[in-house]
This record gives structure tokens, sequence and C-alpha cells, in this order.
């Protein structure tokens, strides 16, 4: 009893101590203390001290805003929906120029959907595609220098189209991962596995693999359908490559992006158990930071709009929030290959727009340049802005559909 009185006691006396320091702490400092302050603090407070770089997005090294521009070289043939081009590869550079691949579509007519598509007609604006290349002096005004990858012929990986290209470099030899399909997209879904071609110059020419690399998962498992946006790294003297898998059905259908590791290049690859190890985004954008990775994730799923990093390349923790993040952002990554443990970051990289003109008739992508300070040896306020003014026509742009529109009058009807 003597004891049970005794701990009473204690838990009041510590209760109440910290109900006091809590009604005496004086008001939070009028500058935001750059470390951690040692007092109560509501979990929103602890949070900006613990989940991040700093406190400041401004002094994150992984907080930028993205900033873009149109590329010079790139005919689109009056954007009529024929030409496209999409899904940059990470850039590189070789004997004093950057290269990039990339899919590229040149058909007579835009894409028409999976039921019209003929031999000649895509169903979409990755069908009947090619990886083609580019080079570029400056990251603005680009040469195109052909095809790197040719559809193969029936019935090799990727008869139908070859596509969503990205580039390794491993022991002075050049490997190119893509989407090989082997029906037009759109049929069941966007089943395509991973294929590869090799060259001893990024100019080619490249000799195809001609098996599959990364298989799909089992039946029943989240990448059973497709392996997506092969994005190959060096890390610790392997092949780390972040690839995306569609899963679910629609209406709820999820995108998230898994990892997959090699000795080889040519494999085999092992999946890694934690899978899928980033929960939202689309493509793959990865560079090595630090001793770890980090990754853009924007648009699809619940965080969207985030830069993450993980140490140990699977765990990712998200590193900051921004937003207008590039989509498919293919960034120059200087030290993609060197195995790292002091990655640099980023400054820059190509991009794409779908549906250029917002006009199904003439679906077609086109590639931009994006920049930003994601860099640990650029320090540029501009891009450490917290926010950025858009003009009232990029809202009024968002406006609501016909379906939202009657909605809302049948409920105005209704309160009358
Ligand atoms: C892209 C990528 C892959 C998909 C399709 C073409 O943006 O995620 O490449 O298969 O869409």
């Amino acid at each position: 009893m003597k004891n049970l009185i005794a701990i009473a006691v204690l838990l009041i006396t510590v209760v109440s101590c910290h109900i006091n320091q809590k009604a005496t702490q004086t008001g939070f400092p009028f500058i935001l203390p750059k470390e951690k302050p040692n007092r109560p603090m509501s979990a929103a407070m602890e949070r900006i001290y613990t989940a991040y770089e700093s406190a400041e997005p401004q002094y994150n090294e992984l907080f930028s805003q993205f900033k873009y521009s149109e590329l010079k070289g790139f005919d689109y043939h009056g954007h009529d929906g024929t030409v496209s081009r999409r899904d940059p590869s990470k850039i590189i550079r070789y004997n004093g120029k950057y290269y990039v691949w990339y899919t590229h579509r040149q058909t007579p007519t835009p894409p028409m959907g999976a039921e019209k598509c003929t031999d000649e007609i895509p169903s979409s604006d990755w069908d009947l595609s090619e990886v083609w290349y580019a080079t570029s002096d400056d990251g603005f005004t680009w040469q195109e220098q052909g095809v790197a990858i040719k559809r193969p012929e029936k019935p090799l990986v990727g008869w139908r189209s070859v596509t969503t290209a990205d580039i390794l470099e491993w022991k002075g030899k050049f490997y190119l991962y893509y989407q090989g399909f082997m029906e037009a997209s759109g049929k069941r879904g966007d089943d395509c596995p991973v294929a590869v071609s090799w060259a001893d110059s990024p100019d080619g020419p490249w000799t195809p693999y001609n098996k599959v690399v990364i298989a799909n998962g089992a039946k029943g498992e989240w990448d059973q359908y497709s392996i997506h946006d092969p994005y190959p790294l060096v890390h610790d003297r392997k092949i780390y490559i972040y690839y995306k898998s569609d899963f679910g059905e629609a209406p709820d259908k999820v995108r998230m992006a898994g990892l997959a590791t090699a000795d080889n290049p040519l494999g085999p690859f092992t999946k890694c158990p934690l899978n899928p190890v980033i929960t939202s985004g689309h493509e793959t954008t990865l560079f090595p930071y630090k001793k770890g990775v980090a990754a853009l994730v924007y648009k699809d799923g619940p965080e969207h709009n985030t830069i993450q990093y993980a140490e140990d390349w699977v765990n990712f923790k998200i590193a900051s929030i921004t937003e207008m993040m590039p989509w498919a952002g293919a960034p120059y990554v200087p030290d993609a290959f060197t195995d790292t443990k002091d990655g640099r970051g980023i400054t820059w990289g190509l991009a794409h727009f779908i549906n250029f003109n917002q006009d199904a008739r003439t679906y077609h992508s086109v590639m931009v340049r994006f920049d930003c300070d994601l860099s640990r040896d650029l320090n540029d306020p501009e891009m450490k802005q917290h926010r950025v003014i858009h003009a009232p026509d990029v809202y009024y742009r968002q406006g609501l559909s016909k379906k939202q529109l009657i909605r809302i009058k049948e409920e105005n009807k209704n309160k009358k």
C-alpha cells in the first residue's frame, strides 16, 4: 500500500511539473532557431527539426523549385500529333557532349486507341515507337542523331514498340534498358518486359540481348503485369535498377516503384524483398546523394510532389515537399555510375510535357529542359523560393468539367 501511495505521489509530481513547464514556458522565439530548441513543441514543429535536412527549405539541399525551358533542335511536324518525343533517359556526358535517349514516335496518324490501332496506326503515344538519341553542347540546343534501338522482327522482345530507355555505363561499355512491347499498349494495360542492348560507345551500334532481363512478378504480385521506366545506377559495385509498376484495378490504379539489383548488366536481377520501395510518383528519377539515393516523386500516390531520400538505397523518407516537378524527369547525373559514397546532386535535366496541344486529336508529347538546385555544389536562392506564383490563367485552366457544372447546378436548384 505504501508503495502504491509513493508511486501515485511521484506520478502527480511529474505530470504537474510537465503542465507547469508548458504553462510557464515563454512563447516560441521570433527568429526560427536553426537547431531543434530544447522545449516542448507541437508535432508539426518537432517534425521540421527531425524529418528534414533543415527546418527552413532554403537550407535544405533536397528542396528546390523547377524552371522550364523550351528545347531547340527538335521538329514536331507542326505539332499535328504524328511526331512525339517523350520519356527521356538520364543524361550522360561523353567526349565533350551531352547525350540523351528517348521514345520517338513517327506515325501516319496520332494515337487512335487500342480498338482502332493497326500495324501502322498507334494505340497510344508510345506505341509503334523506337528509341532515338540526341547530343548537345549546352543542354538547350540538341542535334537529333536518329535511331539507337530499332523495333526487332516479330516475335522478338519489343517487336511492337521499344520505349522509355535509360542508360548505364559499366566497365567501359554502355547498356540501354528499355520497355519491349509485344502487343499494342492499351490492349490490357501497358505490359512490356525490360529488354537491353549494349554498345562500346553511346553512338552505337547497339547489340540487342533479345531476352527479357527483368521479368514481371508472379501471378497476383504487384508487378505481375509491368516493369516500366527501368532506371539504372551503380551502388556497392552492383547495378541498381529502379522501376515502376502499375497495379490494382481501375479506378483505383496504383503506381509505385521497386528495385532490382544485379552484379552483371545482363542479369540475373534480384528484386528487393521489400518492394515496392517508393509508394508514389510515376516515371523513375533518381540520383546519388551523399551516401544514399534521392528520388523525385511527382504525380500519383499519397506522397506525390515530394523529394525522397534513402541512405540505404531502399528505405525512402520524405526529404522535402515541392511543386511543378518535372514529369518523367531525366537529370544529368555526373556521378550515376561512379559508385560514389558522396553523391553531389543534380541541377538540370530533360522531362516531357504530354498531350502538348491539350487535344486528344493531335496527341503527342514534347521534351523540355528543367533546371533546379538539388546540388550540394550550387547555391541558387531563386530555386529555393518556397512558392511559385502562377498567373490566374493557370488556375482557370483547371476549370470544372461539364459533369461537375451540372452537379453544382443541380445542388443549387435543390436548395431553392
Ligand atoms: C510513361 C512511362 C512508361 C509507360 C508509358 C510509356 O510515362 O511510365 O513509358 O509505359 O508512360
